[in-house]
């Protein structure tokens, strides 16, 4: 009967995923053990426009919630195997409130379980059997929440993370790996004279080389990997779980993916840049974020000193 219940979903989620091909729609992960709760939901979420992806227990859940970039989690509480509070703090322990926003759905009104709820990490509850207008307004309350947060650590231009965000995402990364000793590194980049490209070529040339050079950094990263701009023409990169050695490998990957291409700039028109990165490894000793960034940025004017178009630490 399981296996029937689990290729019943999957057909479904296959069904989905087919149909709505638009990236526009805000991803909700449903969680429920009952297959009746998620087929109604489904149902309802899908006319609403929303893109569904659903998992029959808790663990199936985590495992999603790791492949897919979600905006809304509809979590059951009572299932066998981890229950919904569980599975909420085990959410909590790897995204915040403001990145995955969770809807905790249970049939039990008792306050102190909706309270703790809440304290293992929800952001909304709602009791089963719930009116279909009050969770809809819920979950679009939601979304647009994380949605404008989203909005405020991304950059207009090149959609990557702002300095901002950046600066958050480091000293995360900073505090979590100083307690599990692990070694992660830091890249600074900087396009090479690119007051020239701009003053010969126009602003809006520049604006596109600009695109042009975050396409091709993301050619070569991994999804662990964290790219965001800096200020202007400046960028700069968080290679977790890489050690110094490695990360010059990966600097010296983009350089040369950015060398040896030229970018289209008009129909008959290419034009060739380049850039220079710093690498600065953070490591057992190594007091501050700041400090990583500091030398990162040392070895930055070290390449631009050199003769540009190069990687240094
Ligand atoms: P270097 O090789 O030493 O890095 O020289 P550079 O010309 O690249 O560096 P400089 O700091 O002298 O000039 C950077 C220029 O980048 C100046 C600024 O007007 C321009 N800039 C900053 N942000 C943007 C942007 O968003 N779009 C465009 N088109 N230009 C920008
Ligand atoms: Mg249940
Ligand atoms: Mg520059
Ligand atoms: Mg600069």
């Amino acid at each position: 009967k399981s296996v029937l219940k689990r290729q019943f979903l999957l057909e479904q989620t296959a069904v989905s995923l087919e149909k709505q091909e638009d990236k526009d729609k805000a991803k909700i992960l449903v969680v429920d053990d009952e297959t009746i709760n998620i087929q109604v939901l489904v149902n309802q979420l899908t006319l609403n426009n929303y893109y569904i992806v659903t998992a029959l227990s808790g663990e199936e859940a985590l495992k999603l919630i790791d492949e897919i970039d979600l905006d809304l989690v509809i979590l059951d509480v009572m299932m066998p195997g981890m229950s919904g509070y569980q599975v909420c703090e085990k959410i909590r322990e790897k995204y915040s409130l403001i990145e995955l926003p969770v809807l905790m759905l249970t049939a039990n009104s008792q306050l102190s379980k909706i309270c703790m709820g809440f304290e293992c990490g929800a952001n909304d509850y709602i009791v089963k059997p719930f009116e279909k207008q009050e969770l809809l307004a819920r979950i679009k309350t939601l979304i647009t929440m994380k949605n404008a947060i989203k909005q405020s650590a991304i950059d207009p231009l090149t959609g990557i993370f702002n300095r901002r965000r950046m600066s958050e995402l480091a000293e995360l990364i900073f505090n979590q790996y100083r307690e599990e000793n692990k070694v992660f590194s830091i890249v600074m980049l900087d396009i090479d004279n690119f007051k020239k490209i701009n003053d010969k070529y126009g602003h809006a040339v520049g604006d596109h080389v600009i695109i042009e050079l975050v396409s091709r950094c993301k050619e070569v990263l991994r999804s662990t990997d964290i790219f965001g701009r800096y200020g202007g023409e400046e960028f700069s990169l968080i290679l977790p779980n890489t050690a110094l050695h490695n990360a010059v490998k990966v600097a010296e990957k983009i350089r040369v993916n950015i060398s040896k291409k030229p970018v289209k700039i008009e129909e008959n028109k290419e034009i060739y840049f380049t850039i220079s990165s710093g690498v600065a490894q953070a490591a057992k000793t190594t007091e501050s974020i700041e400090e990583i960034y500091m030398m990162a940025d040392k070895a930055l004017y070290k390449a631009k000193e050199g003769g540009k178009n190069r990687v240094e630490i």
